[in-house]
């Protein structure tokens, strides 16, 4: 089954803000960043400013001599911070797997999403819709079944457009593209890229894995698989949950072990299911009792293989529940928690710890 993954991208992301909040400013070329007679540099422009040949990291100063009528404004960054956080709050609605690269930039997965029926388009156009809807700002999408392509995407229909590579489309579509519009490739190694005669997606794939390793070292072997529209990475949010759990009160204590493991088996099931929409499993099971008189206790148990099916936690529950009291003691509260998480759950193995975090 191959992934569904969005990349959503704020069009001129500082300068949408800046005429937002100053509506003199709408239709008009806006440049955030340094001041023209300073040595500082463009961090973004407005569209109507892009037209004089203004971008990113050019020197304020150059982007004067080009539009002289240009509206030259200081990043607000608490602003930016701020719609940063609301657009967070949307993605937030449709998954919890969100990877942001920065302040109006993440990837999403939603392979696992069952909102508009499955279709990763039709959420990218509520995503954006929801977007302009709470800021009042627009928006891009790319839509793919890998991040590589789903950047990519992004770009194409911008500003306030979408547009989705599907997965037999994929390998085609990278042959034409330039080296330069890789993602990851910059402009030291698009020159290394040009010399060798590389130019586009084609001209790369011609070049076999141990060659490309030699010139350009790990990264080659990356642009191995993207070129034949291969990308394995995961989304990952950086701050990977640790646990996942469920706990139940009663209304009267309970005092048969039985009904016990009853409540603890329905718990299981969902924490299991959590588990699996999140794509994620664990090592070990704890189990949390409080006794009436509400002393808490916690057991827990580590196991090599990974927790992800309910029929091998509920194995397990009766194992934990023997090191209580609860054949003496009646209970108030009971809960289960699958901690120690990663994400292979497809193959079954562990990953390294900490590799989420280093991507
Ligand atoms: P981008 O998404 O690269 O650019 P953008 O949102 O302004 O324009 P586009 O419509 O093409 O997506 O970057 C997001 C914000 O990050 C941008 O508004 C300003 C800031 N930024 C810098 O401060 N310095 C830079 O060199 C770049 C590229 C961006
Ligand atoms: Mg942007």
């Amino acid at each position: 089954m191959s992934r569904k993954i969005i990349h959503i991208d704020m069009d001129a992301f500082f300068a949408a803000v800046e005429q937002r909040d100053n509506p003199a400013l709408k239709g008009r070329p806006v440049i955030v960043g340094g001041q023209p007679n300073s040595r500082g540099v463009v961090a973004t422009c407005s569209y109507e400013a892009r037209k004089f040949g203004i971008h990113s990291a050019m020197p304020a100063a150059r982007a004067w001599q080009l539009c002289p009528q240009g509206i030259f404004v200081k990043p607000r960054i608490a602003a930016y911070r701020e719609v940063s956080q609301q657009i967070h709050q949307v993605f937030q609605q449709y998954t919890d797997l969100i990877e942001p690269l920065s302040l109006d930039e993440a990837y999403l997965d939603v392979s696992a999403v069952d909102r508009c029926s499955g279709s990763a388009s039709l959420m990218a156009k509520e995503i954006r819709q929801q977007i302009f809807d709470v800021t009042q700002l627009t928006a891009s999408a790319g839509i793919s079944y890998n991040k590589f392509l789903a950047k990519i995407a992004s770009d194409i229909n911008k500003p306030n457009g979408q547009f989705l590579i599907k997965p037999e489309d994929g390998e085609a579509f990278v042959q034409q593209l330039p080296i330069g519009k890789f993602f990851g490739i910059g402009k030291v190694t698009e020159a290394k890229m040009h010399a060798l005669g590389i130019q586009t997606g084609a001209d790369l794939k011609q070049w076999p894995k141990e060659k490309l390793s030699q010139y350009f070292g790990k990264s080659g072997v990356y642009y191995y698989s993207i070129v034949r529209g291969i990308d394995e990475r995961p989304v990952t949010s950086h701050r990977m949950r640790k646990s996942l759990g469920a706990e139940t009160t009663f209304q009267t204590d309970i005092h048969d072990v039985e009904i016990m493991q009853q409540h603890l088996f329905q718990l299981a099931e969902q924490v299991v299911s959590g588990l699996q929409k999140k794509q994620l499993a664990g090592h070990t099971l704890t189990i949390k009792v409080k006794y009436a008189d509400f002393q808490q206790i916690t057991r827990s148990i580590t196991v090599d293989e990974l927790l992800y099916d309910v029929k091998k936690i509920i194995c397990l529950i009766p194992l934990l529940l023997n090191k209580t009291e609860v054949d003496r003691r009646p209970v108030r509260l009971l809960g289960v928690t699958v901690s120690s998480l990663s994400r292979d759950i497809e193959t079954g193995h562990d990953v390294q710890p900490g590799l989420f975090d280093q991507i």
